[in-house]
């Protein structure tokens, strides 16, 4: 029976991949083959950079196996595939990854090992690849690993940045940006395909031509350059399937500028074209406002234009007839950025397919979902209608066109009412006329959603309340969620394999509800001696990056309380800096048997500023001052320190998390929309003090509050305490610290007068001064947890196992079935 025999041929070719070709001498052939042929080097005499490189190599070679037989597959099985855009992929390291989702980290690990290379020290040999800024970047890596490991058809789509993320070098205490030229030494997870490329056209004009008697469209651009693509092959684990991610690089257009080549002015000609390559060199450091520059508009376009034609011509390879399109087609909208995909889109299927309006609208309105991460209005993105008529004239007209056909429904469905009626046009009047990313997306989409829950509940009462009372159907939320394989897998052996230990088995990796089994044992002594092993453990490798980085000794025995996260005034890393001075005053004035009742801590903050952000720099110097001050008093000893950790990115993260005992999640409640590096450490049984924002709510609902240190005004309260402005008391305790930094206690008090001014009076909008009691009782009663070791490490068991809820496994299959209608196709083996 034909059924039978390819089950048994798939069977033979997947024992053939696990076993005959993964054995060890076949690996270090493939490794010494990659040092020779690929990176050039004698196979008797090459580094561990060189290793790392020849070793990512082969590793790459079964990548791409499984690469081609899942797309391969996917053709085959044609089914709906979602489309993923983004962009910002925020990846990190590749290697560790992608062999513990191939299952074959141990067989590599054994075969370096008797060639003389430790596993460990090439993975770290390693560069990050930081091609996006914070939360948003990071959650869309986290969705990718789960769109593969859960056999779903998708394709994610971004730009290829040749410079990604800054990277932060603190020079006295202040923050300076550096380039990140991440390709200097060549990224081997990557695959150029120089022969799919795309033109992208700018500029020019628009006229009306007929077209078999039909009057249509016709886009005169006056620039091109072409999209080059760059796949980034993804692969699930527990799974053949490997997905693929695909970025675009610009490169300068053949048919581009051929006028001047003709006019003799060769050189300044060639010169000229290199210009088109600035469109991907550069990433935008700022994650949460927009000021509407051209080259960032053009970025936009350029990666939503190359990805829009990149689909169609897959539907088309197959399909015929655009009402066909819906069922095969999901385009998932990741924040505004990729929204001008809409104006693409329609003008696709109206000017070059010459669909009526009336049938491209209709598709429209079935293809895209939007997902927005912002909260507060002045959050959201819009665009200078001059700036996007003179990059892009006939999305300009199409938007206009959707905005009046909108607004003349929205008149026969609501009246009259002009106030509302502006607000909910996607066109802003006013000195700029503005294009309101926003309203376009939430118009076009199917379902717009939230990223946890009180998201949800802010989007549909005051950012998009008007279209909510429109169409409440259009509104859902997934609760972010982050990929146990990355976070605890990876970055946290130790965890991974006692997690496995206990509950028998390794099916939690794919399954995380799995977890939840670690209650049984949340008092079992044995499971306790074990679980804080693994904690030092952790805490051992934190403390001796800590001593690398900055010479700072600290005590294992200490609190390790961490805040890292990108600066923002919303996350209020300021409190954290002004308990640790309110601590450090408390400890100088006890006396010695006050002392002995101390609970020693270290305090680690890091995270990034956007380099414009002066407040953000002027938080980043405060702390280095006060660690100074504190940390060379020897007066307060192990007591108490104070650490920065300079640039923080995904595989700092992946130790710094594993590491700490108690993390912090402070943000104002109603200002994060969902907040995900808390998810990381809950998952690495470190227990939480955070406000009621974002997720952090629902953690509370998993774990129970017994189990988390929450403080703090809630989301409805701060509007009200906000109201009370002038007549707000604020602490004694509060204005003490604030004075010591005025005072110039730490120094550099002139350039520190700014920042106290925000926070004292009236302008304390994101409310210090209101939430810091409430904040040192939380503080207080972690302190008290601490020290009773078997309750502490009762509520971090806890932690880890009701965290299963925020694995991104979870959030992309609500995604999956409730946004995207789209079915697993799983490669067979
Ligand atoms: N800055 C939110 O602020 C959320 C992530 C991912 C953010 C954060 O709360 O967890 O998105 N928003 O949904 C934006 O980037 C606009 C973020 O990372």
């Amino acid at each position: 029976d034909f059924g039978e025999r390819k089950g048994q041929a798939e069977r033979m070719l997947g024992l053939m991949d696990v076993f005959l070709k993964n054995d060890p001498i076949s690996l270090q052939k493939d490794i010494l083959h990659h040092v020779e042929y690929t990176v050039a080097r004698s196979r008797f005499s090459f580094d561990d950079f060189e290793a790392y490189q020849a070793l990512a190599h082969s590793v790459r070679d079964l990548l791409i196996e499984r690469w081609h037989d899942t797309l391969i597959h996917f053709k085959k099985e044609d089914p709906k595939r979602v489309y993923f855009l983004s962009l910002e992929f925020l990846m990190g390291r590749s290697l560790s990854n992608i062999v513990i989702n191939l299952g074959i980290r141990d067989q590599f690990a054994d075969a370096l090992s008797q060639l003389g290379f430790d596993f460990e020290v090439l993975a770290e040999q390693e560069g990050d690849a930081c091609l996006g800024n914070g939360g948003l970047a990071r959650l869309s890596a986290c969705q990718m690993d789960s769109l593969a490991t859960l056999d779903y058809p998708a394709v994610g789509y971004g730009l290829r940045y040749q410079y990604g993320l800054f990277r932060q070098v603190i020079v006295d205490g202040f923050q300076h940006e550096q380039p990140d030229y991440w390709l200097n030494f060549g990224n081997p997870w990557e695959i150029e395909r120089v022969h799919i490329t795309y033109p992208v056209k700018f500029y020019g004009t628009v006229t009306d031509e007929f077209l078999n008697g039909e009057k249509c469209k016709v886009w005169v651009p006056g620039e091109m350059v072409e999209a080059v693509a760059y796949d980034n092959p993804i692969p699930g684990y527990g799974t053949r399937n490997t997905i693929n991610l695909r970025l675009w690089a610009a490169k300068p257009s053949d048919q581009h500028d051929m006028e001047s080549f003709n006019t003799g002015d060769y050189v300044d000609a060639v010169v000229n074209r290199q210009r088109a390559e600035s469109i991907s060199s550069i990433l935008y450091p700022d994650d949460r406002s927009y000021q509407g520059k051209e080259l960032r508009l053009k970025q936009q376009y350029f990666f939503v234009s190359a990805s829009v034609q990149d689909i169609f011509r897959r539907f088309k390879d197959t399909h015929k007839k655009f009402d066909e399109f819906p069922e095969k087609v999901a385009l998932q909208l990741n924040d505004t950025h990729p929204s001008l995909a809409i104006a693409e889109v329609m003008r696709v299927l109206l000017d070059e397919e010459h669909l009526s309006w009336h049938r491209a609208w209709d598709i429209i309105c079935k293809i895209f979902s939007f997902t927005t991460h912002t909260v507060s209005p002045e959050g959201l993105e819009k665009i200078p209608v001059d700036l996007l008529g003179n990059l892009l004239p006939r999305h300009l007209q199409i938007i206009y066109d959707i905005n009046f056909n909108f607004v003349e429904e929205l008149k026969k469905m609501i009246g009259l009412d002009y106030d509302r009626l502006t607000r909910m046009s996607i066109v802003e009047e006013g000195a700029v006329k503005n294009i309101r990313m926003a309203n376009l997306s939430v118009i076009c989409s199917h379902t717009v959603n939230g990223v946890s829950r009180l998201h949800s509940e802010l989007l549909r009462t005051k950012l998009f309340k008007d279209f909510y009372d429109l169409w409440p159907h259009k509104f859902q939320y997934k609760t972010n969620g982050v990929t146990q394989r990355r976070w605890i897998v990876v970055s946290n052996p130790s965890l991974c394999a006692l997690i496995s230990k206990w509950l028998g088995t390794e099916a939690w990796i794919r399954d995380i509800d799995l977890l939840i089994g670690l209650r049984d044992y949340a008092t079992n002594a044995e499971l306790h001696q074990e679980w804080k092993m693994v904690k030092k453990v952790n805490k051992i490798r934190l403390a001796e990056y800590i001593e690398a980085m900055s010479g700072l000794k600290v005590s294992l025995d200490a609190m390790f309380d961490v805040q890292t996260k990108r600066i923002h005034e919303y996350k209020r890393q300021l409190l954290n800096i002004l308990g640790i001075i309110h601590r450090y005053d408390c400890i100088k004035n006890m006396d010695k048997n006050d002392r002995k009742k101390v609970v020693p801590r270290v305090c680690i903050i890091g995270g990034k500023a956007a380099p414009g952000y002066e407040i953000a720099k002027k938080i980043i110097k405060l702390c280095h001052v006060v660690a100074e001050r504190i940390n060379n008093d020897n007066d307060i000893g192990d007591l108490l320190k104070l650490v920065f950790i300079p640039d923080y990115n995904v595989s700092v993260a992946e130790m710094v998390i594993p590491g700490a005992d108690l993390s912090q999640h402070l943000s104002t409640a109603g200002h994060e929309a969902s907040g995900t590096g808390s998810m990381k450490f809950l998952m690495n049984g470190c227990l939480l003090l955070a406000t009621a924002d974002g997720s952090t709510i629902e953690m509370v609902e998993e774990i129970g509050q017994d189990n988390m240190f929450l403080f703090g005004a809630k989301a409805h309260e701060v509007v009200a305490l906000r109201k009370k402005g002038p007549t707000l008391k604020v602490p004694l305790q509060f204005s003490r610290v604030v004075r010591m930094i005025r005072d110039g206690h730490f120094g550099f008090e002139d350039y520190f007068k700014s920042l106290c001014d925000k926070i004292e009076g009236t302008s304390d909008y994101f409310l210090l001064g209101a939430d810091f009691m409430s904040y040192l009782e939380a503080q207080a009663a972690a302190d008290k947890a601490f020290v009773d070791e078997e309750r502490w490490t009762k509520m971090s068991i806890l932690s880890a196992a009701g965290s299963g809820r925020f694995s991104s496994d979870r959030t992309i299959q609500e995604y999956a079935e409730n946004t995207w209608d789209i079915q697993p196709c799983r490669c067979p083996f």
